[in-house]
């Protein structure tokens, strides 16, 4: 070692020749992960490496881990995953680059080793098959023998080096010079890129969802929406809209590729305990039906206490309660042997809700529309459940193809696996959204405005506090139904200084939103919203 320092020459030339080495990790990475894409194009875009993965890594993340993420990169949470494999893989690529260089079978095994763990992942996943392990190893083979290549090619180089590495033993072969190298190094790269370029042009998932979501004409519904109560939307600046739009609507899934479901290949089935005539239906079957169209309020069990994770948006959509009739289904209050109604999706998550709560006569849904249009790819398109009163993950299966009726014995669903409740009504909550925390208002009138929302019991009351004051009653705008949020504004006199806004909700059952603070997990979080502001 200090031999080198002495001599400038060697060092350089090893220094390249470990650099070279690092590079010739990252192209059989490269290439692995081109190849795969290839494949994928053949078994399934959910079988690539990094969303297997990142899939894997999604089931195995336990709740407080995923209630972190959510809250610090909220719907960028899935990306920021991808972004932190890619780095972690380009960091391992030009390890077993450097380390090929000198141990050739064991850098292009190490790859190998890589590709058995994204095939592991891709076969673990809830949707996953045997087959959809083909992508990572035909990948990993490739970038393996690109870099066992390249390592012989870059050892015939270090042994005609002037200083060849101690005990390495020279290895026949013409050697290369820099130019050598990077030429053949380009050709790698370029032949990767046009791999990878033919593999996302192959896999035409996507294509024809996205003509048939073109081709849907969603119906009048035979029972409209009441219309909105003029009162119902408040005008203050700083405060959301009413309606959601479905651009601006939360997204909360696990999913890394956003399933592209043919609805015109698309079927539900619905089958299990109880259920005397199964169904299988088609997307034509359900536009056929009498749709209903509804406002409802939808919220995560995730949110924080005034967090942005709850939205409100128009649904249409075919009156679930009325087609597991059809089926024999009876809730438990009339004697029916199943008390939990288990949805599936095409990606393999599992929603359970109660039979009771889907029949008990609020709008559930199989919701076909969202805010006049047919669902977005991201919010389930093309069929997903709506129902008025319940956590998203107890209710809101996106991509729905299978309902079984269950008992909640028999059967834990995804979420319930990860530590969340088996049963979670949405807790009544409220949330301040102007003004902003931090804001500096100027003395004299301020508004103070934001939404409260109670599902299917309604809010009758809200509450503001300034400071440690009295708590005092905001004007409420009209309700639009007991299943959408409601907005609400108070007039605060501003005196200078920095005060302490706060809020809660009181819902028709009389019960005032709980002061307890408490995390989401198990059922949803509870405490009040608090904004602090500096009046100038
Ligand atoms: N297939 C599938 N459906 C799902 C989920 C999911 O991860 N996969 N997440 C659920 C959760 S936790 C919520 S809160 C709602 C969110 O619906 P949105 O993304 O349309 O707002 O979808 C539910 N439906
Ligand atoms: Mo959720």
């Amino acid at each position: 070692m200090s031999r080198d320092r002495d001599v400038p020459g060697v060092r350089g030339a090893r220094l390249r020749v470990t650099a070279a080495g690092a590079v010739s990790g990252l192209l059989a990475g490269y290439a692995a992960l081109a190849v795969a894409e290839l494949a994928s194009a053949a078994v399934g875009p959910q079988a690539g490496p990094v969303v297997a993965v990142g899939g894997a890594a999604i089931d195995l993340t336990p709740a407080p881990v995923k209630e972190w993420a959510i809250r610090s990169f909220g719907t960028a949470d899935k990306l920021v995953l991808q972004l932190g494999i890619l780095a972690v893989l380009v960091l391992l690529a030009l390890a077993l680059g450097v380390l090929a260089l000198r141990h050739r079978r064991l850098g292009a095994a190490g790859v190998l080793l890589f590709g058995v763990v994204g095939a592991v992942a891709a076969v673990s996943r809830p949707d996953g098959g045997t087959v959809d392990a083909l992508p990572s190893l035909v990948g990993a083979v490739a970038g393996s023998g690109l870099l066992y290549w390249f390592a012989g090619r870059l050892r015939a180089r270090t042994a005609s080096e002037p200083e060849a590495t101690a005990g390495e033993t020279p290895v026949a072969g013409k050697g290369w010079d820099r130019r050598g190298f990077l030429l053949a190094a380009g050709a790698a790269a370029a032949a990767s890129t046009g791999v990878g370029a033919l593999g996302r042009t192959l896999s035409s998932s996507g294509r024809d969802a996205l003509a048939s979501r073109n081709r849907v004409v969603l119906p009048p519904p035979a029972s409209p929406a009441p219309p909105v109560p003029r009162g119902a939307r408040l005008r203050v600046p700083g405060l959301g809209p009413f309606r959601t739009p479905s651009k601006d609507f939360y997204r909360v899934d696990t999913a890394i590729l956003v399933p592209k479901v043919d609805a015109t290949t698309w079927r539900l089935r619905i089958h299990g305990k109880g259920v005397t005539a199964p169904l299988t239906l088609t997307f034509d079957d359900l536009l056929q039906r009498d749709l209903i169209e509804r406002d409802i309020t939808l919220a995560c069990v995730s949110n924080e206490v005034g967090g942005p994770y709850v939205g409100n948006a128009r649904w249409i959509g075919v009156p679930l309660a009325e087609l597991l009739r059809e089926c024999g289904v009876r809730p438990p209050s009339r004697g029916g042997p199943a008390d939990q109604l288990v949805a599936r999706s095409v990606d393999g998550m599992t929603i359970g809700s109660p039979v009771e709560d889907v029949m008990d006569g609020r709008d559930a849904l199989l919701a076909l529309g969202m805010n006049g249009r047919p669902l977005p790819f991201e919010h389930g398109f093309p069929v997903r459940m709506v129902v008025p009163g319940l956590y998203g993950y107890v209710s809101a299966c996106k991509w729905i193809e299978d309902i079984e009726l269950t008992t909640f014995d028999a059967y834990d669903a995804y979420w319930v696996e990860r530590a969340w409740a088996r049963e979670a009504p949405v807790k009544t909550q409220s949330r301040i959204d102007t003004p902003r925390p931090g804001a500096r208002p100027g003395a004299g009138t301020v508004m103070i405005a934001g939404i409260a929302w109670a599902q299917h019991r309604g809010i009758d009351r809200v509450d503001v506090r300034i400071d440690d004051g009295p708590w005092r009653r905001a004007g409420l705008a009209a309700e639009d139904s007991r299943d959408t949020w409601r907005q609400w504004s108070f007039p605060w006199r501003a005196t200078p200084g920095t005060h302490t806004l706060t809020v809660r909700a009181t819902d028709r059952t009389g019960k005032t939103q709980s002061a307890h603070r408490a995390p989401p997990v198990p059922d949803g979080a509870t405490g009040h919203h608090s904004v602090v502001v500096t009046v100038e």
